[in-house]
């Protein structure tokens, strides 16, 4: 049976702790997707066809794009997304004690609405502190996001020079 996985966020931009999470499932499933996903609790910077395109070029930069597909979702509940595809498990990192009381909820009722189960994966040290909001924050005030983001997602940047 094929095992097949969801990595879902916001990936306002795709960061380089989004794609060591996005690398590392790779290797544990048969098929990967990549879903970005409007988050009502945010205010968003890009367009999702820019944050999708964004995903894109820096899987194909990382080499793995053959296996991860790219999507979006706004159609209603995640794993709907899940089920429409076949997907039995969400990746999630998990940086701090914040992200685990903010995931713990929807893994729980994602198990309940649809038997999709939630696997949570520990960041690399190297960019535990790594967050789209803080690259969006750097780069608005003009500082150097190279670090935190993959090489497509920084020539994106200082070109557009976020506002
Ligand atoms: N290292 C490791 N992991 C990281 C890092 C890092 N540096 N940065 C982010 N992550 C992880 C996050 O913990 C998260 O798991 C994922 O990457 C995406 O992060 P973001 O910030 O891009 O995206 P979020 O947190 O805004 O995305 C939230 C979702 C949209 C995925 C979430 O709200 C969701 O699952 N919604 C489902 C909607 C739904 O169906 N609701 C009803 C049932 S619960």
């Amino acid at each position: 049976m094929q095992r097949i996985a969801v990595v879902p966020g916001s990936f306002d931009p795709v960061t380089r702790g989004h794609l060591d999470v996005i690398e590392r499932a790779a290797g544990l499933y048969d098929e990967l997707h990549v879903v970005v996903v409007h988050n009502p609790d945010k205010n968003a910077l890009l367009p999702i066809a820019q944050r999708v395109s964004l995903i894109e070029q820096s899987i194909e930069e990382a080499g793995i794009a053959g296996r991860v597909v790219v999507a979006s979702w706004s159609m209603g509940l995640l794993v709907d997304y899940c089920t429409d595809v076949g997907a039995t498990v969400l990746v999630k990192g998990i940086r701090s004690q914040v992200d685990v009381a903010y995931e713990t909820p929807m893994a729980i009722v994602n198990r309940h609405l649809a038997g999709v189960e939630t696997v949570f994966l520990l960041p690399d040290p190297a960019n535990a502190h790594v967050s789209s909001s803080l690259v969006r924050q750097v780069s608005a005030l003009g500082g150097d996001v190279t670090p935190y983001v993959p090489p497509a997602v920084a020539d994106f940047l200082a070109g557009a020079r976020i506002p």
